[in-house]
């Protein structure tokens, strides 16, 4: 398997990428077994399952392009797809958690141009087609939101990094700012006052560098739904879910921290920097355990969700009580 790098956060030998167990579940579904597993312990099933196996075929990128996961979740089982892409946050789409499945559905997401401005020396556009060739790779990341529930997903997405530095950021450049298509004709969310459109995320730039930090433009081995995000969309696995902010039309590099929607909508209740920290509480609920979606139990949640031999640097010195 295709480990580039080994650092201890990442697992040296990781079952669920490994490509001989890949063929054997194939030949295993192929014998229609798993359809047998899944109806009785679907959250099993999707563990003992290939990435490839759940998406519609027609969505799926061609064989061979998208490199092997190099991070895993150890022994914690996938979520499956069919739950991954129908319990959403995604409020252009509407509020409830089923709603983005099927508001989304007749989004355009081609073409797609993101503008790229502010502090860099190439401000331009990107074109989603651009992304797509760029190298893609799988990442399997647990994803924590801050309402207490969480899962794990196979991404397909390409190195932030790589992409912010096409557009040559110049060194007074310390935060990006990225912000989600204004169009309320297609999104219904956004003729009603819930949040001050349009969503604004950002990270401080040492934050979107850092390797973990990824543009999406797939899950499952396939083309990103659009109730999850569709063309592109950001993923920070050691933050709250809402730093992943989705079908994102214009990214600013900027010397300022950039006011963010969530933050500005409830300033005591959602920070910038919004690092999982189980020490922290919600001044409505208490962040120390989650709900992993398909458990009936709940889990502890992790300092940074796991990530912190890989992230915890990025804080040294910050009170992160303070700097929620
Ligand atoms: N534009 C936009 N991005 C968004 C949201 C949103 O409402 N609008 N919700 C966020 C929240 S709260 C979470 S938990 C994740 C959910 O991603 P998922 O639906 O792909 O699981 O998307 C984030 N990105
Ligand atoms: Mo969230």
């Amino acid at each position: 398997m295709l480990l580039k790098t080994k650092a201890p956060w990442m697992e040296s030998e990781s079952a669920v990428t490994d490509p001989a167990l890949y063929a054997s579940r194939r030949q295993f579904i192929g014998l229609g077994a798993a359809a047998a597993v899944g109806a009785s312990l679907p959250w099993k099933a999707a563990k003992a399952t290939s990435l490839a196996d759940q998406a519609p075929k027609e969505s799926r990128f061609s064989p061979g392009s998208v490199t092997d996961s190099t991070w895993s979740v150890g022994d914690e089982a996938l979520t499956p797809y069919a739950d991954v892409t129908s319990y959403n946050n995604f409020y252009e789409f509407g509020t409830g958690k089923g709603d983005p499945v099927v508001m989304a559905q007749g989004f355009k997401t081609r073409p797609w141009q993101v503008q790229v401005d502010g502090a860099c020396a190439k401000p331009g556009t990107l074109d989603i087609e651009q992304v797509l060739s760029m190298p893609l790779e799988e990442r399997i990341y647990r994803l924590r939101c801050v309402e207490a529930w969480s899962m794990v997903v196979p991404w397909v997405g390409v190195s932030l990094r790589a992409l912010l530095e096409r557009f040559e950021p110049l060194g007074s450049a310390k935060y990006v700012r990225f912000e989600t298509l204004y169009d309320p004709d297609q999104m219904p969310g956004q003729r009603r006052a819930v949040l001050d459109w349009p969503y604004v995320e950002g990270l401080r730039l040492d934050e979107a560098y850092h390797p973990l930090t990824i543009m999406a433009v797939g899950l499952y081995g396939a083309v990103l739904p659009n109730q999850n995000g569709a063309p592109l969309r950001l993923v920070v696995p050691w933050k709250y879910g809402f730093k992943s902010i989705k079908s994102i039309a214009r990214i600013t590099f900027s010397e300022e921290m950039p006011k963010t929607s969530w933050a500005l909508a409830g300033p005591s209740e959602y920070g910038f920097f919004a690092n999982v920290n189980p020490g922290v509480d919600h001044p409505r609920w208490s962040q120390a355990k989650e709900r992993r979606i398909g458990d009936f139990f709940r889990r502890e949640t992790l300092m940074f969700n796991g990530y912190g031999e890989a992230v915890a640097d990025l804080y040294k010195g910050m009170d992160l009580a303070k700097f929620y």
